[in-house]
């Protein structure tokens, strides 16, 4: 019997975050959400993410991973380019706009999500380090410098290369990783692009689907 076509993605058995929408599998949702394409689920627990069976599939032990076919992928942001190439609605047609708006992605992942990344570790994994309270606010300004390029690009315009992209699916998801800093909140606009990003109806059904899996609700504001 051949694979099934319908892709089946992997998440988190329990998600840290309790199901509020932070863990990468979200992206990956968003976009199959935004194509109108039905996918399939497989909680994995912390023990199996580990073991040789999902290794083949990410080779770091981690969620999310995508499995459409003969095809299995790793990295969110390879998975929402796949998914973007492949069905219509997340990249511009024309080439030029359609390469911009992958370098948005791209800026998403590698310039954007890295401060945001050491300040969340710094905050959760190293409190307990004598230089954390000094190292703090260095990584505060980092996040800062970028949100502040951000939104003089930005502007006052709703997304960031004419029609809402791959690109801007991307640095929402990143931005959003901020919920609990405050550091957005110093920005007026980007707090504008992340709710118009959140008010889409293709993020709310792939945020519902999420938390489904989770018992409970969110403290309100997530
Ligand atoms: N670069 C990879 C990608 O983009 O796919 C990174 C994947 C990754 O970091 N996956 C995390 C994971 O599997 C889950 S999303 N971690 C388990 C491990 O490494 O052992 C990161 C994440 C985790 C938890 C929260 N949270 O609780 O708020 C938010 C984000």
């Amino acid at each position: 019997m051949p694979p099934p076509l319908t892709p089946v993605i992997t998440v988190f058995e329990r998600s840290p975050d309790c199901g509020t929408g932070l863990a990468r599998d979200m992206r990956v949702r968003w976009a199959l959400e935004e194509v109108g394409q039905r996918y399939e689920v497989r909680p994995v627990s912390f023990g199996a993410m580990k073991e040789p069976a999902h290794r083949a599939l990410q080779p770091f032990g981690q969620i999310p991973t995508y499995e459409e076919g003969a095809l299995a992928l790793f990295e969110s942001g390879a998975i929402v380019l796949h998914i973007a190439e492949h069905h219509a609605g997340l990249l511009p047609e024309e080439p030029n706009a359609r390469a911009r708006a992958i370098a948005w992605m791209f800026a998403a992942l590698n310039t954007v999500e890295p401060p945001i990344l050491e300040h969340q570790n710094a905050v959760l994994l190293e409190a307990d380090k004598s230089w954390h309270d000094a190292r703090l606010p260095l990584l505060e300004d980092r996040i800062r410098e970028r949100l502040g390029e951000l939104a003089d690009r930005l502007g006052n315009v709703d997304w960031l290369d004419g029609a809402f992209s791959a690109g801007d699916l991307m640095m929402v998801s990143v931005l959003l990783r901020l919920r609990e800093s405050g550091l957005l909140e110093e920005y007026s606009s980007l707090c504008a692009y992340v709710a118009r990003g959140k008010a889409r109806a293709a993020y709310k059904r792939a945020f519902a689907a999420q938390l489904a899996l989770f018992l409970g609700k969110p403290p309100a504001g997530w």
